[in-house]
């Protein structure tokens, strides 16, 4: 768009501007379709997100205890996010065309995803929300992780979509490391001593240890992808963030919510979200 017309075009212009793409959604739509690995890596995803709503709501049908319905709303967020999300990264409208200031694609213009880091803001605090209740851990903690854990992913975003210097990108995805680490202590050492005093820490283990090793896999991908330091492909990253997201969400979800519906007596008495009772609390 050359010309601004009138106010709204100016706006898209000013956004494109943001974006620092200057490359029309319609043409980094057909680059995504001219690539049948990279398009497959966002549909696959949008129907498991599908199937996985309907089967978490079925799964929840009889579940009464309000504790227990919260861990299976904040869950089922997780797949409507996630359909959104690819619904979004599928019609070109969250991909933009960035150039990289730096490193081995240095001048080169590569596909970024970045509708992936912003969505990852709304579900991946509703993981955490589901664990810390698992855990019965207490709202500090859990405002704790989940805080520092949207800063995770709004510095991730910032890491992908800068372009004015290959070592800024590089300092914004430090920043973002160090907000992880933040959210891996409260996981790795807070929440599994709330889980052993609430009687939860078997399944909490186990999603625990899912969690954190697939999580850690975000972080490499995004160093080895084109984002990075250029050793893999756009589709090839894309698939392994989408590969991620199978384990991450939907198998995690259903572990999860399996273990609620069966035994939804076991997460009732927890502490509340505003307070309240703290059977975890030390
Ligand atoms: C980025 C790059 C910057 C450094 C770090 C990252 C971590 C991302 C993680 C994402 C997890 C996403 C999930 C999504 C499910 O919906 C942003 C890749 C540390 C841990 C679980």
């Amino acid at each position: 768009m050359q010309t601004a017309v009138d106010g709204s075009t100016a706006t898209v212009d000013q956004l494109g501007i943001l974006l620092q793409n200057g490359v029309s959604q319609s043409e980094v739509f057909d680059m995504i379709y001219a690539d049948a690995v990279l398009a497959s890596s966002f549909w696959v995803n949008v129907a498991l997100a599908g199937l996985s709503i309907l089967l978490f709501v079925y799964m929840g049908r009889n579940v009464e205890d309000p504790r227990a319905q919260l861990i299976f709303v904040a869950t089922i967020v997780v797949p409507a996010v996630s359909l959104s999300s690819y619904l979004g990264l599928a019609s070109g409208l969250t991909v933009s065309v960035v150039e990289m200031p730096g490193g081995a694609l240095a001048g080169e213009e590569v596909l970024s995803m970045w509708g992936r880091y912003l969505t990852w803001t709304l579900s991946t605090p509703m993981i955490l929300l589901a664990l810390g209740l698992l855990a019965g851990s207490n709202s500090t903690k859990i405002f704790t992780a989940i805080v520092f854990d949207v800063a995770m992913c709004v510095t991730g975003l910032a890491a992908a979509l800068t372009t004015s210097s290959y070592a800024l990108r590089w300092a914004w995805y430090g920043v973002s490391c160090t907000f992880f680490a933040v959210v891996l202590y409260v996981l790795l050492v807070e929440w599994p001593r709330d889980a052993t005093e609430t009687g939860t820490a078997e399944i909490f283990n186990t999603l625990k240890l899912l969690t954190v090793i697939l999580w850690f896999g975000y972080p490499i991908f995004w160093a080895l992808g084109a984002e990075g330091i250029g050793v893999l492909g756009v589709a090839v990253t894309s698939w392994a963030y989408s590969a991620l997201d199978v384990g991450a969400k939907y198998v995690f979800a259903y572990l999860l919510l399996s273990y609620v519906a069966d035994e939804p007596a076991s997460v009732t008495g927890l502490t509340s979200i505003a307070g309240g009772e703290t059977p975890a609390d030390d």
